[in-house]
């Protein structure tokens, strides 16, 4: 069989099922670590449950993936997870989610291994949304998630510093209401409302406009640009706060 037909019958095994997103829908990638309660915790022994270290490296890596050719309006991350809102009319690969999950996932596990010098893979997936109102209830999803995350994570690392076996903690754990895990924090020294923001809230990433001041070598005179910088926020709004500032951002 010569080459073009043989190229012809294979190819339509590899694309038939390509799956292209809709125009006018908002898509979300959400890309998370592999295994990384092993890895965090038996493999690099990084404190727990906050490690400042392992939070830049997730910094890094959103950092990267929004500037690495997708058009990312708005990056986020919060434990292992790092979630893309990427451009409503972005036409990056045709809209294809099989090339976009797969090179997002590739980027963020080069640059991730790269930081952390050992191999750290991550698997992507992406949301599609119809409606700026359901990227809004995302956004909060996730936020609230990293609130629970943070809550439970200091319960029951405070739980196995006091001598719990982990199945003891995740059990004692999962009888306490909220109230209670804030009352369990508190008489032992630790006020949650006053934890850290970024732990609590996770961390955004995005376009600030900046005006930069350059020099006309031609006329002499000084002239001012606008730029994007990337802003890393550590301090995000919450609750209702955080509806309006990511629907501000989609309006943009
Ligand atoms: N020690 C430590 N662990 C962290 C930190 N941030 C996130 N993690 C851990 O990362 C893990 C993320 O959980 P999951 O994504 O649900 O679990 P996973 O083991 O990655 O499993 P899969 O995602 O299904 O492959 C949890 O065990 C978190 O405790 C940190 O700053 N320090
Ligand atoms: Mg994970």
């Amino acid at each position: 069989m010569k080459f073009d037909e043989l190229d012809r019958k294979m190819r339509v095994y590899e694309t038939a099922h390509d799956h292209c997103v809709l125009p006018g829908m908002y898509m979300i990638a959400r890309i998370d670590g592999r295994n990384f309660t092993r890895l965090t915790k038996e493999v690099h022994g990084f404190e727990a449950p906050f490690d400042p270290r392992f939070r830049d490296m997730m910094i890094e890596t959103v950092r990267h993936l929004m500037q690495c050719g997708f058009h990312v309006v708005y990056g986020y991350t919060q434990s292992d997870e790092i979630s893309l809102l990427l451009d409503r009319e972005t036409q990056t690969f045709q809209r294809k989610t099989r090339k976009l999950n797969s090179v997002l996932a590739g980027e963020a596990s080069a640059k991730f291994s790269l930081l952390l010098g050992d191999l750290g893979a991550f698997d992507c997936r992406i949301c599609q949304f119809p409606n700026a109102g359901l990227v809004v209830d995302y956004f909060r999803w996730r936020n609230e998630d990293a609130y629970r995350n943070a809550l439970n994570g200091h319960c029951y690392w405070r739980l196995r510093q006091e001598g719990h076996l982990a199945d003891a903690a995740a059990q004692a754990l999962s009888g306490y209401t909220k109230g209670q895990k804030n009352e369990f924090l508190f008489q032992r020294g630790v006020n949650f409302n006053e934890l850290p923001a970024w732990q609590k809230r996770g961390i955004g990433l995005y376009w600030e406009k900046i005006e930069k001041q350059g020099f006309n070598p031609l006329t002499g005179e000084s002239v001012s640009a606008l730029r994007n910088q990337l802003k890393i926020d550590l301090d995000l709004p919450m609750k209702e706060e955080y509806s309006s500032f990511i629907a501000n951002l989609i309006s943009e």
